[in-house]
Formats: C-alpha cells, structure tokens, sequence
C-alpha cells in the first residue's frame, strides 16, 4: 500500500531514505539500535535544515509582579514574565482549569500576534515586538493593534481547553525572535552571539518552547510536566516538530498546515519549494539548507525522518485541502512514511487527518487534537 501510495506522489522510491537505515548504511532493526543513531540523524537535521540548536543561557528569574492569578474564561489565568540574561523576555499567558484533582496536561503554543490575539480577556497587554501582517486593521505596519484583542481565540481554544480539563500556555514568538530576516539583530540569536549561518529562527523559537517546559517543572505544580503537548500552525508547526525533535520531554507534538520546512516531503518539490522558502523566509533555516533548491534527493534526510524524531511519542499531522502550497499529500506521506520507526518502538503513536478548507486552525481541528490527545494525556491510569 505504501509502495501504491508512493507511485502515485511524485517522489522515487529509491531516492527517500528509509528512516530504518542509518546514514553510515547500517540496519537499524532494534529499539535500542534506533536510540543509538538517533543523536546523529538531528545532527543531520542540524546540519542541513534548522541549524544548530541554540546554546544560550537557560536560567530565569520570573518577574513577580506580573504573576497575579485571576479567574478568566471559567480557569485561572496567570502573566508571567520569564527574563533570561541578557534581556530576552518570554512573556508567557497562562490558563490552568480550576479545582483539578491533580496536576493537569497542558498545550503549549507560541502565537505570531500576541497573547492579546488569544485571550477573550481586554486586560492583556498588546505585543510591542514587530510582527507579520495581518489583514483588516489587526496589524498596521507590522505592530499589533487594539483590533487585534481576541483575534485568533481559535488558534488555541482556551475555553475549550479549560473545560477539557488542559492547562493552556502561550506566547509571541517575536518575544524570542521577530519573524524577519533580520529579527536575529535584535532576538535571541544576536543577543547571545549564535553565528546566524548555522542556527536558525525556527531553532531560536524551538529554544523558547523548551524554556516553557523549564518553567513548567519548576515553578508550576498545577501542570504534568510530562504531559505537555506543544503544538503550532504553519511556520509554528514546523517550530513545534523541531522543538520536540530536540526536546524529549514534550509528550506530544501537533503540527496543523505545517507544510514545507515541517511535516512535508521536500522531494515531491510540491507546493512550496526549498527555493522559495529559503528565498522568502532565509531567516527560519540555516545558511545551508538553500543549498538543495533543485536538489531536494541530495539531502540527508526527508521530513518523515523528523516525524521518527519525536517516536515514540505523540505525533498528529493535520493538512486542508485547500492547503496546496502546504501539500497535503507530502504531509501524509511523511506520516506513512515515519510508522515503520513508531512500529519499531512498539507504540502506533502517529496520526494523520486532512479535513476540507483553507490554512487556517478551525475549532474542528481542536476537536480532533483533543480526541488523539485525551486517550495518551487524560488516562491517568497509565504511566507519566
Ligand atoms: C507561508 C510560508 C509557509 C507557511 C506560512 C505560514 O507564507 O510560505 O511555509 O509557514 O507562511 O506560516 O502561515
């Protein structure tokens, strides 16, 4: 079927490695055989796609007079503001349901606008960083405006989360890194000295994922740590797969529409191209990766090898299919392709839906996060 299914999709076989062959050629064929090669395949993913993960110092100190808990959309909100030397600030908007009887799994996600764009409350401040443009008054000359106060409630359910029995965490991406090519000057990257041809704004926001979880083990009982998702649309799916590649403590990945330099097949060469990402968005991906425009088979690796990344942990990839330039079929492809390593490693943890529609996060897509979501987190009779 698989075979079927790749003769149909544009790709050689021969030309896609196989994720059960190590890069030296030897045959991965145990579990613990997998574990072994697994350092130097995010190498290669390093190496030839995100750069290298940032090394910048982890330590925080929480800013305490913004950690004031008041009742919001029938949970607990908190503000809290994470300061890392030397001045990166993640200013993280928290909900945790009430009266849990123990502590609850939660999302985490980074948003593009705002923590305002999320929350149904007016108290929340409006980003200040520089961030892409959104239509109709939401955004003007790339800063966020009053209009854009719960604007994007869909994107991550707070409400719907609550009442699920999830803690819900988010923030700005620009908070970390402004999504231009030049937001390393004055993000992460440049304030901590990452030599920008072999590091990445993706890897810069996978970064600032992982320090949530920091957070989340030391200063928030209320959350299971180990039963944290982390999920993102578009450019913060791709950011969400390679922050749990890199981060084996997120129980579960999640990534909606995530496309080309995310869950999709670079050597079908549909939709978006590593030519025209890298040309458009050179900032997200090392120096390197443009290097394979046109020679999608020369790389390493394909994208289902991050899929077997985050084995075997929980993987949902979601597509629309009106998302063309997101391609669909790439997506699933990768999917297909990356359950041979879930097999291995004994748990069918991979899921793969496209619903109709256009790019967006629809509160349906959350219905189906949550279902794949509710049988690994909410059973609180298996083990963390
Ligand atoms: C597009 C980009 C995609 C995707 C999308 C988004 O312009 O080409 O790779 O990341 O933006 O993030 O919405």
């Amino acid at each position: 079927m698989l075979l079927d299914m790749i003769g149909s999709m544009n790709v050689e076989i021969n030309a896609i490695p196989n994720p059960l062959i190590a890069h030296d050629g030897s045959r991965i064929d145990t579990a613990s055989r997998w574990r072994a090669n697994r350092a130097s395949l995010l190498n290669l993913f390093a190496s030839h796609v995100y750069g290298r993960p940032i090394d910048a110092p982890t330590d925080f100190v929480i800013e305490d007079d913004n950690r004031r808990e008041v009742p919001a959309v029938g949970g607990l909100r908190r503000l809290v503001t994470l300061s890392f030397p030397p001045g990166t600030q993640i200013r993280l908007l928290q909900y945790t349901p009430i009266g849990a009887v123990r502590p609850t799994p939660a999302f985490v996600s980074m948003n593009f606008i705002g923590n305002q764009s999320i929350a149904e409350e007016d108290d929340v401040p409006i980003e200040r960083g520089r961030i892409v443009d959104y239509p109709s008054g939401v955004t003007v000359n790339h800063r966020a405006t009053e209009q854009s106060r719960s604007s994007c409630v869909d994107y991550l359910p707070i409400r719907t989360l609550l009442q699920r029995g999830y803690s819900a965490i988010t923030f700005c991406c620009a908070d970390i890194e402004e999504d231009f090519p030049d937001g390393h000057i004055t993000g992460l990257r440049g304030r901590t000295n990452q030599p920008i041809e072999t590091t990445g704004a993706i890897g810069a926001w996978a970064w600032g994922l992982s320090r949530v979880l920091d957070y989340i083990s030391r200063c928030e009982p209320a959350i299971n740590v180990k039963r944290v998702g982390v999920m993102g649309h578009s450019r913060m799916g791709k950011a969400a797969l390679w922050a749990a590649a890199c981060d084996e403590r997120f129980a579960i990945a999640i990534s909606n529409q995530s496309g080309q330099g995310g869950a999709a097949i670079h050597r079908r060469r549909v939709g978006e191209t590593i030519g025209q990402i890298t040309r458009a968005f050179p900032h997200w991906f090392c120096a390197s990766h443009q290097a394979f425009e046109g020679r999608e088979n020369e790389l390493p690796i394909d994208q289902h090898q991050l899929l077997a990344l985050i084995a075997p942990r929980l993987v949902m990839v979601t597509s629309a299919i009106d998302d063309q330039w997101a391609d669909p079929d790439g997506e699933r492809l990768a999917c297909e392709l990356a359950r041979p390593v879930f097999e291995l490693l004994g748990l069918p943890n991979l899921n793969y839906h496209c619903r109709p529609g256009t790019h967006d996060v629809w509160p349906e897509d959350w219905d189906r996060f949550l279902e794949f979501a509710d049988r690994h987190l909410m059973d609180a009779s298996k083990p963390d």
